[in-house]
């Protein structure tokens, strides 16, 4: 309870702060995208990873004001690097499934976004799949509004929910994130190098674009590039990073 009340005013009063996590595009070698992730710069404890307070956030339903603060800040920061003209590239924010299942989710986005005055095709939402599998006529409609609208979406931790696949036919897609725990023996697993490969493949049969998550290793970038994966994240290129520390890894990079 303590910590739930901390964490309400964490939310107020802006303890919170975005990090963010770069993915590479692997034919051009490019940083296309950034995940914001949530971290809580606590007065006393210094940074908590969300790990120690999105559960609590999920259960009390402080989730929806603080997915809220997420997108608000992620436009905010994009506002700023578009104005100084340094970081071009589309954001990627997390959306938790009570957020997604909130009856107005669709309408409060998009009016968070007007009222930031940021063009949407800025904006992708990582979404799992057990969050697009509760209800799948009312998801249908809630991503056809956010597609048209212009937002990106990408299905996050693809193939460790408990989903059937026929999803993938009737809604508006745009990318798969092959989740961590596949990429990470796929130099030396096989039924793992086999199920990341049919996930590229299925990907790109439907003309999703497909992420690789928790690249660590030069031996998995490898093989990522053989297999024709469009992109990565991982701690081999980048770790989540605060906007400062981004702003000077691009200044490095240029
Ligand atoms: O950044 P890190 O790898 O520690 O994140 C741990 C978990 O917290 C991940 O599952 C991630 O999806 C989740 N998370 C991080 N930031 C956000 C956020 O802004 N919103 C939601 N809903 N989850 C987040
Ligand atoms: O659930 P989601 O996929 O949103 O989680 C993102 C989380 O994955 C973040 O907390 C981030 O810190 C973590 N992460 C990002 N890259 C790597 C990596 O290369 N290895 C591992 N183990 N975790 C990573
Ligand atoms: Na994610
Ligand atoms: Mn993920």
């Amino acid at each position: 309870i303590q910590l739930e009340t901390e964490l309400r005013k964490a939310i107020q009063e802006d303890q919170l702060t975005l990090y963010y996590q770069p993915r590479l595009e692997l034919s051009t070698g490019q940083i296309i995208c950034l995940e914001a992730l949530v971290r809580w710069n606590h007065p006393v404890h210094g940074i908590i990873p969300p790990g120690e307070f999105i559960p609590l956030a999920e259960e009390s339903g402080l989730i929806l004001p603080l997915g809220e603060w997420v997108l608000r800040h992620a436009c905010m920061q994009k506002k700023k690097w578009l104005e100084a003209g340094i970081i071009n590239y589309q954001l990627a924010v997390n959306i938790s499934p009570c957020q997604f299942q909130e009856h107005d989710f669709a309408d409060k986005v998009i009016r968070v976004i007007d009222q930031m005055h940021i063009d949407p095709s800025f904006l992708e939402f990582e979404i799992t799949e057990s969050t697009i599998m509760h209800n799948m006529d009312k998801t249908v409609s809630i991503l056809e509004r956010l597609c048209d609208y212009g937002i990106s979406i990408s299905i996050d931790d693809f193939g460790i929910g408990y989903s059937s696949l026929s999803y993938l036919k009737h809604f508006p897609i745009n990318c798969l994130k092959i989740d961590r725990s596949f990429v990470k023996n796929i130099h030396n697993n096989h039924s793992d190098l086999a199920i990341t490969h049919a996930i590229i493949h299925l990907g790109h049969t439907l003309n999703l674009q497909v992420v690789a998550e928790g690249v660590e290793e030069l031996s998995q970038l490898e093989i990522l590039r053989e297999t024709k994966c469009n992109t990565i994240q991982g701690y081999l290129l980048s770790p989540p990073i605060s906007a400062q520390e981004l702003e000077l890894l691009i200044a490095c990079k240029a």
